[in-house]
């Protein structure tokens, strides 16, 4: 971000004055974790209208480290700096954190080890309807979830911080409102908090990792831009990390000198302890791996005689498909998934390294797959089924972003008749998600 966009932000939030508050440096980020959780609930239990004193911060559904690090950390700058009362809520039950080795690791580094005493999850609030709160900051996406919104008249979405497609909503009530790219929405989080603030290094710590994992280690010609080195800079010196470092080496530390920020050791150690905790899910079958990370959407079949509202979810993988779907697993594990979730459409992408051929940075190829199912599944509407799956091939294949190729390698034998099945190869590794999902959401609803 350029330094006049960053004092516009800084100026919008009311942070850039000399004056600002500064937390006192007594407070550590699980306590304050603790705290807010415990209050908040005591808050809602006493009296649910008492939820409405809080604005409740949330990453995405998929609940991965940046959702969950940009959630903790914009929290903490309201609270602490701002002294409003902001609490960070996880989009995942307390059963699956154990799904996301990666985020366990990095909250211990984060000095948070009592994840059910710390964090306040959906698990917390089971039971609680309707949802005590009704003001809402968003990182990491930018359209509240259904569960939030849907006959909840009076919620407000009053922040967006985000690097997703700009879906262009909450323009007049949302204040920062900054959709912009990024590597990690984690980068634009940490650009938010006063160059004097005593951040404490569990927190500069926690929101690092998010950008090293989602920037493969701030690698040259990788994820990362600007606003990335930009929010490194700013954090090394103020994370963990610094202990390990000489005040020359951090007197270097610069935006301006990407490279040597990707090839400072504690930053390549910190890299690959992430890295090789995401990739290893060797412990993971096919149903958890389809549900690790997951987002849903609804979309209108405009094209369709009956116009049907239809749910469909996109799996991020990070294992090819025949290594742990093969023998009829995928196909079953992903009907049960969609029945259980309701979906019309689900998309399975994976994304992973072959070892023997070798890529530019030393590490095996990066190649991604795709595996689409289309299901005929709700009683009270017929999808067309044949017609639907056509329509996502024929849109899929003429996609210049993507590129995809017929995946012959797997045999996918179990395919009931209810369901339509298709395997590619993506040509373009670097697309991810974040291209897939507005392709099929074009696909889907164009008339
Ligand atoms: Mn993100």
């Amino acid at each position: 971000m350029k330094p006049s966009a960053l004092r516009r932000l800084s100026t919008a939030l009311n942070l850039g004055k000399a004056s600002v508050p500064v937390p006192p440096d007594t407070s550590s980020l699980a306590t304050f974790l603790s705290t807010s959780r415990e209050k908040y609930l005591n808050d809602i239990r006493a009296s649910p209208s008492k939820g409405d004193e809080w604005t409740v911060v949330m990453g995405n559904e998929a609940g991965d480290l940046d959702s969950l690090a940009s959630s903790i950390a914009y929290a903490w700058v309201q609270s602490e700096i701002q002294k409003t009362q902001f609490i960070p809520l996880i989009q995942t039950g307390r059963d699956d954190f154990n799904l996301r080795a990666e985020n366990l690791h990095a909250l211990k580094l984060a000095g948070i080890n009592d994840l059910q005493q710390q964090l306040l999850s959906t698990s917390d609030l089971e039971g609680i309807n309707p949802f005590p709160s009704h003001t809402f900051a968003l990182v990491d996406h930018n359209r509240l979830g259904r569960s939030f919104s849907e006959h909840i008249p009076n919620a407000k979405v009053v922040a967006v911080v985000d690097h997703h497609e700009d879906e262009h909503l909450y323009e007049e009530s949302a204040d920062p409102r900054k959709v912009a790219p990024a590597g990690s929405c984690a980068s634009h989080v940490a650009t938010m908090f006063p160059k004097d603030a005593s951040v404490p290094k569990e927190l500069a710590t926690l929101l690092l990792s998010a950008i090293l994992i989602d920037t493969g280690g701030l690698v040259v010609d990788g994820k990362a831009i600007q606003v990335d080195h930009e929010a490194a800079s700013f954090l090394i010196p103020r994370s963990t990390l610094s202990d390990s470092m000489s005040s020359s080496t951090l007197g270097s530390v610069s935006p301006n000198n990407p490279r040597l920020l990707a090839d400072l050791p504690s930053v390549k150690q910190l890299s690959k302890e992430l890295s090789d905790k995401k990739t290893d899910v060797s412990h993971l079958g096919a149903w958890d791996l389809l549900r690790r990370d997951y987002k849903e959407y609804t979309y209108t079949l405009h094209w369709h005689p009956s116009t049907p509202m239809i749910k469909a979810g996109l799996a991020t993988v990070p294992s090819q498909l025949r290594s742990w779907g093969s023998g009829g697993k995928l196909e079953a594990e992903a009907q049960r998934w969609m029945e259980h979730q309701q979906l019309s459409v689900l998309g399975v992408l994976t994304t992973f390294r072959i070892s023997g051929k070798f890529g530019k940075s030393g590490k095996g190829k990066h190649r991604r797959e795709m595996a689409w199912f289309v299901r005929d599944g709700s009683d009270s509407q017929t999808l067309q089924l044949d017609d639907t799956a056509t329509r996502l091939w024929k849109g899929l294949e003429a996609n210049e972003e993507v590129q995809v190729k017929k995946h012959n390698k797997m045999n996918l034998s179990q395919v009931p008749p209810t369901m339509r099945v298709m395997l590619y190869k993506q040509g373009n590794a670097k697309a991810t998600r974040k291209a897939t999902a507005p392709l099929l959401k074009n696909i889907l609803e164009s008339a």
